[in-house]
């Protein structure tokens, strides 16, 4: 499904970084440093870059419609073309029965150092496509479409290539999933057919009639009645849904003593920002005007007609296909009585007194979380929720202007259209790993320009300060001297990018300073040190963002039926792990510093590594395609702490997990149904997959693995020298980031390679390939 228009075909679109556009309105800590944003530009582009571009898309097309995977980010187009390849290292790519010589995994790292130095920004970090979920892009229409900034926005160029993203994840039934490679959904398939149509196409319209086979789906399935809770929410700002087809989202919540457990502010971070402004929304019963449009798809999506509709039974409807967590009894319960009970006297007088006063509570909140992340927001939901919060406060207000300065910072262009990432990026989870790979390889001559710059990005985006005022009264975490997972503006700490990230600056720091530039200075890293010491939960392990602050069991009232797991920060394996890494790394450094509290964080950490491995030996992960994902975090963690394969029983099973899922091709490839179904699943044809391979081949060697048999290691390490491109690049893949064990998010860069040094330093041996397997 190729939406091709001359407009499209006749201009060009460039990538910037750190770029300014936004005016007066941007707000920035340092210089937009690793901001991405795309610009359409009649000016840039050579034809060999548009016919790259085509070719790319035209790739794309013939993948999805073969079931393949492939996503090349046309940016690299704009890159210069420096340092020319090495070639191929053919005696290890044609031949079967090859020797692994030192020098083929060289060759294969120097094209792979070479590769990744073009797509390098000029202030260091990696960009990369961070979408994957189909269900934020629409919310950020909706918005700017009630708010009438869209053409503002989103000029049409835009809108070509966001037409064009979705008419290419089309699933072939007519529907859209949950992310790209999800079956269909009512969430996806109503979402994105509204979207549609807000950007102007007609309801037969689309090529190849794609909207009516669209709202064939949506009708065979049940209609829009039955889309998932935040679905009815953007139907009814839109007004193709009644506010009391909903269940409550009191925003009375907020004026609840703390000590409360179901205070917002003691559930996950991303949780409680969703349903902030949701409920200031949901309170004021915000509905855009009608419009001739809104009619239409009121007759459009629905199987009865609008006035018919049984508003209460659609409170609880969901299609089945979007059932992931299913709501306990006590759920509809308690939403039937708020809806019958409370609502009512909380929306007339003098019940409405406490709305109003719950309602500037949220308001005050959603105000901090915009200025405190120079209105990038938590991330894209929010982002969307909250501008059109203020603008529903103020439609002439600063704070939309300054909202809408920041919604390019969310938008990624690649072969398959233009899509809302699910962050404002990934830039420094991204250069983190890239410094600790690039550094692995020994090849410093290679990689001097990139490390540089990359220190450089580390450094500038390092947090420098907490959340101003008082932070309890705002339920900020510290953040003083984290690490964020994209840039400094966004500014929110997490646990294991404050990890990543010193790992990273404590390996740049051992190299010499007229190599990478001045060290970051031990004040900050000991501020990086006091940010993941207060990270511990009590059972020893780290979550994301905050400490724990209340009770699994608040996963009852988890309201949204697509999504587990999404209402307390809980501990995980990942976050665990990489702050024992950073910690173990930082105290060889540093034996001095807090000595005893990082010693007693580390061995707390470690049992609770222990306790939550899988009685078959592996992790389950929770951020990543999965079990390979927490079984590479569990082993390096443990090993980071001073285990090893002949004292630790866990390494030994773990070891044993890993060996057991290898394919005979050497590989490994797991399904992103591994997470939703939390079982082990192989990719379908027991395909391999560069980055399924690369993070059991990390565990196994983290494991000494070599010592008792390098066949399997070797195997693995050919299928990765095997699927280098020609221009040094790896294949993109199936998706393999993940949240809330149900929806894909694309980490696009991860497939660059494998981030250690396959078996250097070591005598060629005789492996791979057919003989062995035959052996
Ligand atoms: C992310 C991205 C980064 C990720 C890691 C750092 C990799 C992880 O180790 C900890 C969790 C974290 C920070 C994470 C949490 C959930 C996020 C924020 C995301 C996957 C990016 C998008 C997602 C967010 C929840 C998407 C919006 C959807 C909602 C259900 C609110």
């Amino acid at each position: 499904f190729f939406l091709s228009t001359e407009e499209s075909k006749k201009k060009m679109w460039s990538y910037r970084c750190g770029d300014n556009v936004g005016g007066p309105w941007l707000e920035t800590l340092n210089g937009n440093v690793g901001r991405q944003t795309w610009h359409y530009d009649e000016n840039v582009g050579t034809l060999a870059d548009r016919v790259a571009l085509d070719d790319a898309r035209a790739k794309f097309r013939q993948n999805r419609f073969e079931k393949k995977h492939s996503s090349d980010i046309p940016m690299r187009l704009h890159l210069a073309k420096k340092n020319p390849l090495p070639p191929l290292p053919d005696q290890v790519f044609a031949r079967a029965n090859a020797y692994l010589a030192p020098e083929d995994v060289e060759t294969t790292l120097t094209r792979s150092l070479r590769f990744y130095s073009t797509i390098q920004s000029d202030d260091g970090h990696w960009g990369g496509d961070y979408g994957g979920p189909m269900f934020l892009l629409p919310g950020l229409i909706i918005t700017l479409h009630v708010s009438g900034a869209l053409n503002t926005v989103l000029p049409p160029p835009y809108q070509v290539e966001i037409r064009r993203y979705l008419y290419n994840h089309q699933n072939e039934d007519g529907g859209w999933g949950l992310h790209i490679e999800g079956h269909s959904t009512m969430f996806g398939s109503v979402l994105s057919y509204i979207t549609l149509r807000i950007l102007g196409d007609g309801p037969e319209g689309g090529e190849l009639e794609c909207l009516s086979r669209g709202r064939d789906w949506i009708l065979s399935h049940g209609g829009a009645t039955a889309i998932p809770s935040w679905g009815k929410f953007w139907l009814a700002v839109l007004g193709v849904f009644e506010w009391h087809g909903l269940n409550p989202m009191p925003p009375e919540m907020w004026l609840l003593p703390y000590m409360v457990p179901v205070h917002p502010a003691r559930m996950w971070c991303h949780c409680r920002m969703v349903y902030l402004p949701m409920s200031y929304i949901y309170g004021k019963r915000w509905t855009a005007k009608l419009t001739p449009l809104v009619e239409d798809l009121r007759k459009e999506v629905f199987v009865q007609k609008f006035a018919d509709i049984d508003w209460n039974k659609a409170r609880n409807e969901c299609a089945k296909e979007d059932l992931y967590y299913p709501h306990p009894l006590l759920q509809d319960i308690l939403w039937g009585t708020l809806h019958k009970v409370a609502e009512p006297i909380l929306t007339h007088w003098p019940g409405s007194k406490l709305r109003e006063k719950a309602l500037a509570e949220c308001m005050k909140h959603i105000h901090y979380e915009d200025v405190n992340t120079r209105y990038i927001c938590i991330g894209p939901v929010n982002k969307a929720l909250n501008m059109l919060s203020v603008f529903v406060e103020d439609p002439n207000s600063e704070a939309f202007k300054r909202h809408l300065a920041r919604v390019l910072d969310y938008m990624w262009l690649a072969e398959d259209g233009m899509k809302m990432q699910g962050y404002n990026g990934s830039q420094l989870w991204d250069t983190a790993f890239a410094v600790q790979a690039v550094i692995s390889t020994k090849l410093l001559d290679e990689s001097r320009e990139m490390l540089m710059k990359a220190h450089d990005y580390i450094d500038k985006t390092q947090v420098r300060e907490d959340s101003p005022g008082n932070m309890a009264e705002w339920y900020r975490h510290v953040s003083k001297g984290a690490w964020p997972f994209s840039t400094r503006d966004h500014g929110w700490p997490i646990s294991d990018c404050t990890s990543e990230g010193m790992k990273a600056a404590l390996l740049l720091a051992e190299l010499p300073a007229d190599m990478v530039g001045p060290k970051i200075p031990d004040e900050r890293l000991f501020d990086g040190v006091n940010v993941m010491l207060s990270y511990q939960n009590s059972g020893g392990g780290c979550a994301t963002y905050e400490i724990e602050r209340s009770y699994a069991w608040l996963e009852y009232i988890n309201p949204s039926e697509c999504f587990s797991k999404i209402m307390i920060d809980y501990s995980w394996v990942e976050c665990t792990s990489a702050c024992i890494q950073a910690l173990t790394a930082f105290r060889k450094k540093y034996p001095d510093h807090r000595p005893k509290e990082i010693s007693s964080f580390i061995d707390r950490a470690v049992e609770f590594v222990k306790n939550v491995q899988e009685k078959d030996g592996s992790w389950n992960g929770n951020w990543a395609v999965c079990y390979l994902y927490g079984t590479w975090f569990g082993v390096l963690g443990l090993v980071a702490a001073g285990e090893t394969y002949s004292t630790s029983p866990a390494i030994q099973n773990a070891v044993n997990f890993l060996l057991s899922k290898q394919h005979p091709d050497g590989g490994w490839g797991e399904s992103y149904l591994s997470c939703q179904d939390e079982v082990y699943t192989n990719l379908s044809e027991n395909r391999s997959h560069v980055v399924s391979t690369s993070w059991a081949l990390l565990s196994l060697l983290a494991a000494d693995q070599e010592k008792r048999d390098p066949e399997p290691l070797h195997k693995a390490a050919k299928v990765l020298i095997n699927s280098q491109l020609p221009n040094g690049d790896y294949p993109q893949q199936e998706i393999i980031g993940v949240f809330n064990k149900n929806c894909m998010i694309s980490y696009s860069a991860d497939r660059r390679g494998p981030s250690q040094p396959i078996i250097r330093d070591r005598e060629p041996r005789r492996i791979l390939g057919s003989s062995c397997l035959l052996r």
